[in-house]
């Protein structure tokens, strides 16, 4: 009897243990996972990392040995991928290309970009001599510097993490910033988080102000990136202490804007297209009129509008009384002119260290991670061989950061005599769709007359469309 009282006891104390716990676990979780209410912002953009795949509408994965400050590593899309609610870009000694090591990076370039505000990432750090993990925030408008980082750590010092602003031009670029010291980085995970307004920006390590300046505050709009650096000019290289695989883990990613009384914030999205709103404001006052307008990409065409509008006008009219987010719906059009050059043959005037890798094919792979890059000098061109004489009514160009700032769009039938179809000035790169009135052509050239950046035309594809089924003579 005293054993079964006594059985009885103990699981009544389990159930009360298991029903305590549970709701601890809850308790910790949704503190945790569910975004804290921010007195002062407004959540606008975040990633909590749940799910089976990283969100490809938020986030682009880097497939490339990149040539920068020394580093060691290729960044490889299979070191990232979500486990448990975290985001993980693993690092490993393992050979992929000329590289002896493979990591990973993910940046929202040409998927999200905010001048000002809140960034805030909660992560568990890698360590070890070589490693350099980084949360940082590059120039929308491609040129180097500005660039700002929220955090950096070198695996040798998994005490200490650093904040830096870059400003100036290249190559009189300076920097403003400070290291913060406090447990091992790397045991578990913490949060870093950058405040950047029009006069100053503060940065903070787990809540608590650690760096903040006044000066040289950018101004434009930048993207995210994430990222594990192996080797180069400021970790040193990996070494007999250092040991392999490492994890960076970022449980979340929450972005904010400011709350200001007597504006609202308007966050517009879209597949397959893009909305212009006029006029483009980051805040607008309450009550302004704003016009709308979808403008699908080439091979869609607008569907109808979602979130916070509804109906199929386009252009459309909103009066923002409160913070509104709008979204366009694009659906595929059958008459729209066909993908010509994919697969097609391209030759350039100059690769970068003739490297293979950076070589014109690139351009027409269809890959986002695969780019032709030029020597860095003015002029250069690109031409796609289209193989037989098509009619060609549009192209699109993919930039990498480093893009053309004026350049013509050419066409030729016999590879020897020229036609400018549009001449581009003032270009602020990502991607670009030019349509023109419809051109006979077997030959589409990109002639680039001034680089927007030091670096060469750096392009991740140069798409073609038309019809490729005329009768030939
Ligand atoms: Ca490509």
């Amino acid at each position: 009897m005293q054993k079964s009282k006594f059985f009885i006891f103990q699981r009544l104390t389990l159930i009360l243990l298991f029903v305590f716990f549970s709701s601890l676990t809850s308790l910790s979780s949704a503190s945790e996972k569910k975004p804290a209410e921010l007195s002062g912002w407004i959540l606008v953009w975040e990633d909590e990392f749940e799910g089976d795949a990283l969100d490809d509408t938020k986030w682009r994965v880097e497939d490339a040995a990149l040539v920068k400050n020394n580093e060691l590593q290729y960044y490889s899309p299979d070191e990232v991928y979500l486990k448990n609610g975290v985001l993980v870009l693993r690092s490993r000694r393992r050979q992929k290309g000329k590289r002896l090591y493979t990591s990973g990076l993910v940046e929202t370039k040409g998927k999200f970009t905010q001048v000002y505000g809140r960034f805030e990432i909660r992560a568990k750090l890698p360590r070890g001599k070589g490693l350099w993990p980084a949360h940082w925030l590059m120039n929308a408008g491609g040129t180097w510097p500005p660039e700002i980082d929220i955090m950096e750590m070198v695996g040798h010092e998994p005490n200490t993490v650093h904040m830096t602003n870059h400003y100036g031009i290249y190559p009189k670029n300076r920097l403003e910033g400070g290291p913060c010291s406090g447990p091992d980085f790397s045991e578990d995970f913490h949060t870093f988080a950058l405040e950047w307004e029009e006069k100053e920006m503060r940065w903070y390590v787990d809540g608590v102000e650690r760096f903040s300046t006044k000066r040289n505050i950018p101004n434009i709009p930048f993207y995210l990136v994430l990222n594990t650096a192996v080797g180069g000019d400021w970790p040193g290289f990996p070494d007999a202490t250092t040991s392999f695989p490492q994890h960076h883990e970022i449980d979340y990613v929450r972005v904010y804007k400011r709350d200001i009384k007597g504006t609202c914030l308007l966050a517009l999205s879209a597949d397959n297209g893009r909305i212009i709103a006029d006029p483009d404001e980051a805040r607008y006052p309450t009550g302004a009129h704003v016009k709308l307008q979808a403008v699908p990409k080439i091979g869609f065409k607008f569907s109808n509008w979602g979130g916070d509008l509804k109906g199929r006008e386009n252009p459309a009219e909103i009066v923002l009384k409160e913070n509104m987010s709008v979204t366009a719906q694009f659906i595929e059009n059958p008459k729209a002119p066909k993908l010509i050059s994919r697969g097609k043959t391209a030759s350039a005037s100059s690769v970068e260290s003739n490297t293979a890798a950076l070589g014109p094919k690139s351009v027409t792979d269809g890959k986002m991670g695969t780019r032709w890059s030029s020597q860095f000098s003015d002029p250069q061109w690109i031409v796609i061989d289209l193989g037989k004489t098509c009619v060609v009514q549009a192209v699109r160009l993919e930039w990498e950061t480093a893009y053309g700032r004026e350049y013509d769009i050419e066409s030729s039938l016999d590879g020897q005599q020229w036609k400018t179809i549009r001449s581009v000035h003032d270009t602020v790169g990502g991607t670009q769709e030019i349509w023109m009135r419809p051109v006979k052509a077997r030959f589409v050239r990109l002639y680039g007359r001034k680089r927007a950046t030091q670096w060469g035309y750096s392009l991740w594809e140069f798409e073609v469309f038309g019809n490729d089924n005329i009768r030939q003579k």
